[in-house]
């Protein structure tokens, strides 16, 4: 298995999740700030030119990080990455989708890449780009208040042990401290109990990140 990521990107969360599971895997580095997702390589094997992006010893390349974080919980249930009660399961799914594609998707890429949010070819004016980094800020704190709020008294986003959910906080987390957002009382204590986990200092270490 061979999983393309960008350093610090979102793909940590899979990176993190593959380290958890102890599966061999090659982690291939695909820097997005270089346009290494735009080569003809590697829009051959994923026309979305996204990460994470992960390909299967079989040849099957699996996109989409909910995706690939199910894939890989259900494929190494000794891990214990997705509860199997139906409930729990739920609340796990729910966190995971509105951090990818809420938190990162809608508000932290407007902060980060302003200029998607406008038509293809054209040159956004600054006011323009301003409006959407302050709209993208909007949404980005909502989301973390929201997990500032939910983890009161408790260890982990979703139940009572790690899951998939966490190791996808985790990423925005370390993108919120690195714009220098502060984080919460209860989000700086999980971001600090996820960096204690040996496989997010595993993961960290691989794509040249600081703790
Ligand atoms: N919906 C995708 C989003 C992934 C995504 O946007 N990844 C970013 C890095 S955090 C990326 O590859 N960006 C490259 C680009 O937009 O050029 C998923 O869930 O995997």
């Amino acid at each position: 298995m061979k999983l393309f990521y960008s350093p610090g990107a979102c793909s940590l969360g899979i990176h993190v999740l593959l380290e958890e599971t102890g599966a061999a895997f090659e982690p291939v580095a695909c820097n997005v700030r270089e346009g290494a997702n735009r080569t003809p390589a590697f829009l051959a094997m994923n026309p979305k030119a996204k990460v994470p992006t992960l390909l299967r010893d079989n040849g099957h390349v699996l996109t989409e990080y909910p995706a690939i974080a199910v894939y890989l919980a259900r494929t190494n249930p000794h891990a214990h990455l997705l509860p199997t009660d139906p409930d729990a399961e739920a609340e796990v799914l729910e966190a995971m989708d509105y951090i990818v594609a809420t938190v990162h998707m809608q508000g932290f890429t407007r902060i980060a890449r302003p200029a998607n949010f406008a038509p293809a070819h054209t040159t956004p004016s600054e006011a323009d780009i301003e409006a959407v980094k302050t709209r993208g800020r909007e949404i980005f704190a909502a989301g973390m208040d929201l997990f500032e709020a939910r983890l009161q008294g408790r260890d982990h986003v979703a139940g009572d042990a790690f899951s998939v959910a966490d190791a996808t906080l985790l990423f925005v987390e370390n993108w919120a401290v690195r714009a220098g957002y502060t984080l919460g009382p209860n989000l700086a204590a999980h971001f600090a109990r996820m960096k204690a986990r040996p496989a997010v200092q595993r993961a960290f270490a691989s794509e040249g990140l600081t703790l």
